[in-house]
């Protein structure tokens, strides 16, 4: 029997086949769940569609999280569809291009509080909705990455929106504690995915944490998606507020070169 029979999962970030929302959702489908999709933007839809038909769902509605709006009704077509939910996943994330680079100190104020908004804030939005119709308790999990707690170059904005994302999950994780609702997140190493493949120097980062990282190895949607299996399933049922690292090791790292450039003559 798969790890998520009879639970209802409503995923929220799933762009096209790279997107790590769609390795949660193939494990989640491999697992037994009923899943519902839900995508930003118009021109998506041709693209999310026949994915969510490929794992048995035909529940793919639009919603972009920076608009109250569109959450209400999200949540009002979900509750009508599923009547409740068990699991909710946030793989969700935007700044605008030019505060993903440049000096720090050069970010804009409105570049600056629309990733918070689109990247963390959301998180917030979607709890505070999904919350009545968990009635049974639930899980809500969302994807962050390390350069929330140690600086990495260029992630600037968005290393602002995740670490305010992890501080609201501790805080969700509270105040949704007593309704039997967990929430987590997964700090996921480097993938190549969309919201990766205009950031200049990418493939140079992977190859870096290909190097150093203690397993020697980069991190897939599948690995994202299993471990978000095991956090969304009853065997977690008691880890609430956790940020769960799914990179290889890399964040255990005290300075990240391999032994060869470090000490080698
Ligand atoms: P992706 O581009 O496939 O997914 C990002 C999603 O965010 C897209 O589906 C996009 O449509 C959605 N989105 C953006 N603005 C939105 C809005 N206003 N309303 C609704 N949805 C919106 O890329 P991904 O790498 O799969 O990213 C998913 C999550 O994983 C993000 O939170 C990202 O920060 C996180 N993450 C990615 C990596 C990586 O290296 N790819 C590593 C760690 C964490
Ligand atoms: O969270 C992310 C990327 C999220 C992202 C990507 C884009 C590209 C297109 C958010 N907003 C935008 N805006 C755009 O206009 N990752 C964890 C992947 C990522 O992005 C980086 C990284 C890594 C890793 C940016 C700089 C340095 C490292």
């Amino acid at each position: 029997m798969g790890l998520l029979e009879g639970k209802k999962a409503l995923i929220f970030g799933v762009a096209n086949k790279d997107s790590i929302g769609w390795g949660v959702a193939k494990a989640f489908h491999r697992e037994g769940a009923t899943l519902g999709f839900s995508y930003a933007y118009e021109s998506l839809e041709r693209r999310v569609t026949p994915l969510a038909e490929s794992v048995g769902s035909d529940f793919v509605e639009m919603c972009d999280v920076s608009k109250d709006e569109d959450v209400d009704t999200l949540f009002e077509k979900a509750q009508k569809r599923f009547g409740t939910l068990d699991i909710v996943i946030h793989s969700i994330g935007f700044a605008p291009k030019e505060d993903l680079g440049g000096r720090y100190s050069e970010m804009s104020r409105d570049g600056f509080l629309l990733a918070v908004n689109i990247s963390a804030y959301s998180l917030v939005a979607l709890a505070k909705r999904a919350r009545p119709l968990m009635p049974n308790g639930g899980s809500i999990t969302a994807m962050t990455y390390i350069a929330s707690e140690r600086v990495m170059p260029r992630y600037n904005a968005m290393a602002a929106a995740k670490a305010l994302l992890e501080n609201a999950v501790r805080y969700l994780a509270a105040d949704l504690g007593p309704d039997g609702i967990r929430v987590n997140a997964i700090s996921a190493g480097p993938i190549k995915t969309l919201a990766a493949s205009g950031i200049g120097g990418f493939r140079k980062l992977l190859r870096a944490s290909e190097q150093v990282s203690p397993l020697r190895a980069l991190v897939t949607q599948e690995d994202v998606g299993n471990a978000c299996v095991f956090l969304s399933s009853d065997w977690a049922r008691y880890i609430t507020g956790e940020i769960m690292h799914v990179d290889a090791g890399y964040n255990i790292l005290g300075f990240t070169a391999t032994e060869e450039e470090l000490l080698g003559d």
